[in-house]
């Protein structure tokens, strides 16, 4: 088991246009049920956070994942095309896709990696700590959300496009399926896909994971009050809200939501607008989907690639699938 200690770890601002998030909070907010799309929680704040849920120990996916690809990085390389670029989706600060990269380098001489992110600093870091450490490895930075993927049609055949960190864990079945069939629009045969989503698992360990006895899921939560109002103006009390997390078996994902403590106005002036809640009322800021190993399969097959192998921990708690263009 890898400590979490040791992955090096680096804050992640991210940035989304004021205008945007004006629209989608008033949306959001004047829906029944209440909601708030899970991409407001990323800002620098909340990235940071995010880094630091990352380190929990209640936090399991982080460190099992990169297990995972500790444990089989020479055998994934294996079954990956000869002399691949490499595209991410989401990469953040990139830091266990360099336990990709250094395995990859046993096998090319030299690797051209896009990373693909929102956030222009976190683009930044990664470029510079992947070139600091893998001098074969040539960064080309792509800034901006997965609405354009044409990026990857700019790669060199064989592609391998990585979507790692059960991200798409944030996304209704539907949109997950969508997102992977835009991915395969760009790719050709033979150009494979590697995908890191977590699984179901005993809910005790789930529920934990999202609510940790530090208090920091708590506060990744909270900050998306505090973000709309240093944003719109808001005059949110974060003390007036509850973090709620919870296990829907149905759906087969945990719910992260903040719950009124009491019945409450908020006036958020940007918006010009004033919310109104019931105590107990609830807004729904995030869902995380888990996965079997079934439902794993079916994603990638609706997504438009063929499963290759899928590589588990001991406990099966994640699953790092790779999905190929036939
Ligand atoms: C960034 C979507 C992978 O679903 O586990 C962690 C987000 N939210 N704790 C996840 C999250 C609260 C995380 N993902």
């Amino acid at each position: 088991m890898i400590r979490p200690e040791q992955l090096k770890r680096v804050p992640v601002p991210a940035s989304i246009p004021v205008s945007e998030i004006a629209g989608d909070v008033l949306e959001g907010l004047s829906r029944t049920p209440k909601s708030l799309p899970p991409k407001l929680l990323y800002d620098a704040e909340g990235s940071a956070l995010f880094e630091q849920i990352t380190c929990l120990p209640e936090y399991y996916p982080t460190r099992t994942e990169a297990a995972i690809l500790m444990t089989h990085a020479d055998e994934i390389c294996s079954r990956l095309g000869k002399n691949v670029s490499v595209g991410e989706l989401g990469a953040g600060t990139a830091t266990k896709t360099r336990i990709l990269l250094r395995s990859l380098l046993r096998r090319q001489f030299s690797v051209n990696y896009f990373p693909l992110d929102v956030s222009d600093a976190a683009l930044k870091l990664a470029k510079d700590e992947v070139e600091k450490e893998l001098q074969a490895v040539n960064v080309h930075p792509q800034i901006g959300d997965f609405e354009d993927l044409t990026f990857l049609e700019l790669q060199a055949r064989p592609r391998l496009v990585l979507y790692i960190g059960s991200s798409i864990g944030n996304l209704e079945h539907v949109d997950a399926i969508t997102l992977l069939q835009n991915v395969a629009q760009h790719l050709s045969s033979g150009d494979q896909l590697l995908l890191g989503v977590d699984l179901v698992k005993d809910s005790g360990v789930m529920q934990a994971a999202y609510n940790d006895s530090a208090g920091i899921t708590a506060s990744f939560n909270k900050n998306l009050l505090i973000r709309i109002n240093r944003e719109l103006g808001g005059h949110f009390e974060p003390e007036a809200f509850y973090h709620v997390s919870f296990w829907n078996e149905a759906a087969s994902r945990i719910e992260l939501h903040l719950e009124s403590a009491r019945s409450q106005s908020v006036r958020v002036d940007a918006l010009d607008t004033t919310i109104r809640f019931g105590q107990g009322e609830r807004i729904h800021t995030e869902n995380s989907y888990k996965y079997t190993l079934e439902r794993l399969g079916d994603l990638l097959q609706h997504g438009g690639f063929q499963l290759e192998h899928t590589w588990t921990d001991p406990h099966c708690w994640f699953a790092v699938s790779l999905g190929v263009i036939k």
